[in-house]
């Protein structure tokens, strides 16, 4: 089937027809956090909540009177996220709600930094939430200020070409597993089997549940919009943001076989990084291939055997880096 992506067959035909997020809403033409939502409300249906703090969302939902979901939407502090869902979890419980999943919906900046004492707590109590995460690393509501989540050597407002962002993306996912919550897990707005298959497995599970969902953001990472699901796609085969799933902390599956594509092809489509030197580019490339080392030594030690790199169920053509579903 050509499905117009190259002729990839990308699981969109696995998706459900129900639409929870009405067009109309105001994010920028292509941008990946409206798509991620979109993606993520196919899977949980509308017994859902979300909640949400200041964020690029904050607007794309509309100004009151309108709103563009189909589900509830709590607006809260930008710091608030884990524990305005930690309350509302709490209400619905005591007004004996029927059954609803209380989804706290933060970018970046809400989670890796501002949002991070509430979502620590949360975690650490296992409040029985499932925390999405949608990062375009940086803070883009407010004009592409560097967040903890914006990768080395990276442009940002705050990080100028000639002064680039010189830390490394905290490992949230890590950070999280290890308060030893029952699920946590990456995903992309560019691989939509995947994302539903984990936002359903988290679904089914009771507890503080984390998704890491990649949504590049246009001008924030300075790629046209018709490049954002090239961008995900490449961020994944490249191995800069690997597809992984860590059950109880403990146990990790890595989603994708070995990535081959090199990480230069991924930052060459994106303005944000248009002033590396080949050595930086060549940097990157050897933080990204460490980390590949410690996922894959990971899943070893889980599994006792290397991801199996049977083909995906995204093209048909077992290209590396995609993804290998997980049973
Ligand atoms: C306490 C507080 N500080 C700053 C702000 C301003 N503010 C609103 S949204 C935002 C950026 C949010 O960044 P992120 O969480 O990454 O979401 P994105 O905008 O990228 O979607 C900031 C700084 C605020 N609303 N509250
Ligand atoms: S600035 Fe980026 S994240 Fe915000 S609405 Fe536009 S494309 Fe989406
Ligand atoms: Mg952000």
């Amino acid at each position: 089937m050509n499905t117009g992506w190259g002729g990839m067959n990308t699981g969109w035909s696995e998706l459900s027809r129900e639409e929870y997020l009405h067009p109309g809403h105001v994010a920028c033409q292509g941008c990946g956090a409206a798509l991620a939502m979109r993606l993520v409300l196919k899977a949980t249906g509308d017994r859902v909540m979300v909640v949400l703090p200041a964020a690029c969302w904050t607007i794309i939902d509309g100004s009151f009177p309108t709103h563009a979901l189909r589900v509830p939407l709590l607006h809260t502090a930008f710091e608030t996220a884990a524990a305005a869902a930690t309350g509302l979890r709490a209400g619905l419980d005591a007004v004996g709600a029927p059954p609803t999943t209380v989804m706290a919906w933060a970018g970046d900046g809400g989670t890796f930094d501002i949002g991070f004492q509430a979502i620590s707590s949360a975690a650490e109590r296992d409040e029985d939430m499932i925390y999405v995460c949608y990062d375009n690393e940086a803070y883009m509501n407010t004009g592409i200020q560097r967040s903890s989540a914006t990768p080395w050597g990276a442009w940002t407002a705050t990080t100028p070409a000639a002064r680039p962002q010189d830390r490394p993306k905290k490992d949230i996912v890590g950070i999280l597993a290890a308060h030893r919550i029952p699920y946590a897990a990456t995903t992309t707005v560019a691989h939509p089997d995947d994302l539903v298959r984990k936002v359903t497995r988290a679904l089914g599970v009771r507890g503080f549940r984390f998704l890491h969902l990649l949504a590049p953001c246009p001008p924030g990472w300075k790629v046209d919009s018709s490049l954002v699901i090239k961008a995900a796609r490449l961020a994944v085969a490249s191995g800069v943001f690997p597809l992984y799933e860590v059950e109880d902390g403990v146990r990790l599956t890595l989603n994708m076989s070995a990535p081959t594509v090199p990480v230069a092809e991924y930052l060459s489509l994106q303005g944000r990084f248009a002033h590396l030197t080949e050595e930086q580019a060549a940097h990157i490339q050897s933080m990204v291939d460490a980390r590949w080392v410690d996922l894959e030594d990971w899943h070893l030690r889980t599994h006792g055997g290397p991801p199996i790199g049977i083909p995906s169920a995204l093209d048909g053509h077992g290209r590396p880096g995609d993804v290998v579903p997980h049973g």
